[in-house]
Order: structure tokens, then sequence, then C-alpha cells
């Protein structure tokens, strides 16, 4: 079974997928950092999403991509535009020139953060990206759109939450993704025989999830958790939240700088 490379392996989404998929998949990890504690079926590669010639090297021979590299948070334009703008551009055009047949690409809530909070969105409504970094997954989304047309990449895009073993706070409630529900979507993404270009909400099946999730339950994505069984300690203990960034599904992504500016 030839391997999947993942992205971003030394981070912390990356962490939780390798000890969920382990096993069950040949991993080839990923990042510019070193990747902590390998084992039995992972292997590591130390490439640079910067370079082309890295990514399209690192690629050879695998099955799938799953990107996660890249800023994982609002930044400077700069950081923004080299990290998940061209290090966006360079995994999805390694993969074509290594031959890869999938490609998951970790888009963001981000991606729609300015919808507000008392809208039920689904994966077709038009994008409102809440920062600099929600563009750059607005591109990535589009880069999968023409990689799928031009060149048939297999694609799917997901719409990540939070990933954390509980949800952190009220705003992740509705957000949340467990690690074996997150592994759940990228299984969908490598093994369901009929993936063209698809966009899909990467949350568990939190009750107070303000997404509709059809396109993810289409494709058989059955979340085994719920963040409600954390509500209560979670509202108990939650910080007080900025109400400038309440309305809006983004949270503090909407609201940083927004107010601040002349
Ligand atoms: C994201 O897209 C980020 O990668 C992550 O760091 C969290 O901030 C998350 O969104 C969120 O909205 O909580």
């Amino acid at each position: 079974m030839s391997p999947v490379l993942i992205t971003g392996a030394a981070g912390g989404i990356a962490t939780h997928l390798r000890h969920e998929l382990r096993g069950r998949y040949a991993l080839r990890l990923c990042d510019l950092r070193p990747v902590a504690d390998l084992q039995a079926g992972e292997s590591f590669v130390c490439a640079d999403l910067a370079s082309l010639d890295d990514m399209a090297a690192a690629m050879q021979g695998v099955q799938a991509v799953v990107h996660l590299g890249g800023l994982s948070m609002e930044g400077a334009w700069e950081d923004v535009l080299s990290a998940n703008v061209a290090g966006c551009y360079n995994a999805f055009e390694a993969a074509r020139r290594a031959g890869v047949r999938r490609f998951i690409f970790a888009s963001s809530n981000h991606a729609v953060g300015f919808y507000r909070r008392d809208q039920t969105i689904d994966h077709r409504v038009p994008m409102r990206p809440d920062s600099r970094y929600g563009v750059s997954k607005v591109f990535g989304e589009a880069m999968g759109s023409l990689y799928a047309d031009k060149y048939g990449l297999e694609v799917l895009c997901i719409r990540i939450g939070n990933v954390n073993p509980s949800p952190l706070d009220a705003r992740r409630l509705a957000i949340w993704l467990s690690p074996r529900d997150m592994a759940q979507l990228v299984a969908i993404g490598l093994e369901h025989p009929d993936i063209r270009f698809e966009v899909v909400y990467g949350v568990s099946g939190n009750r107070r999830s303000w997404y509709d999730n059809a396109n993810a339950h289409r494709l058989g994505y059955r979340p085994q958790d719920d963040s409600e069984a954390f509500a209560e300690a979670v509202l108990a203990n939650a910080p007080a939240a900025d109400p400038r960034g309440e309305a809006f599904q983004g949270g503090a992504f909407v609201h940083e700088e927004l107010f601040d500016n002349p």
C-alpha cells in the first residue's frame, strides 16, 4: 500500500491524526520541523512548502496528500502569502507533478467566518472569509477546484472547526471536531470512490453546530462525538468572550483589527 503524505506533520492536528490513522495507512510525515516519536508505519521527510521541488520529491510514490501545512491562524500578509498562498500552490502543483490521485485540503471555518451565528450554512454558501487567514483558505479551496477540473486531481476540502480532545470554549461547542471524527473525515477523503471535488465541514455531530453538514453525511460521515457532553462544564468555566466577535461564527478572527482601524 503506497503511503499517505501529511504536510505540517509536526503540528497539533497532524499529531492527533497520526494517532488515529496509525496502523491503517502507511504515513509519510512531511515538515520542516522534526517530527517526534516516529512509530512503526511512519516515515519522515524534511521538506519546505516554499520549495516546489522539495515538495514534489517528498510526494513521489504517495497515493494521497493530507495538506495541513502552513499558518494555522491570522498573521501578517507577508506570512499568509508565503505559507498559505504560495505554499498551498506548491502543495497542489507538487501533487500534480508527482501523479498523486487524492488531495485532502485542510480548509477552515474562517473561510466563512463572517456568517452570523443565527444562520445555518451549508457547503454551497458564498465564501465570507473573516481574516487574511480565511482568505488564504478560500484560495486553497479554489486551487482544489481548479486542479480537480483541469487535472483530474480528486479533492476533498474539510472546513475544519477546532480539533481538540474536548471543546475549549462556548464558540468551540459549535465547531468542535474530535480527533476520531477528524480521522473519519480524512478516511472518507482517502477512500470514498466518488470524490472529484467536495467540500465538507470538519465538525463533530454537535447539537449546537451552525452548519448543515449534509454533504459530509451524503459521503458517509457518521460523527461519533457531540460537544454537548462537555457543554455544562465548558460554559461554567468559560472565560468571558469578547462581545465584538460574538455575533459572528469566526469569533475573534472577525473582530481582530476590525474595530482598531480608523
Ligand atoms: C482555525 O482555522 C485555526 O487553525 C485554529 O487555530 C483555531 O483557531 C480554529 O480555526 C478556531 O476557529 O477555533
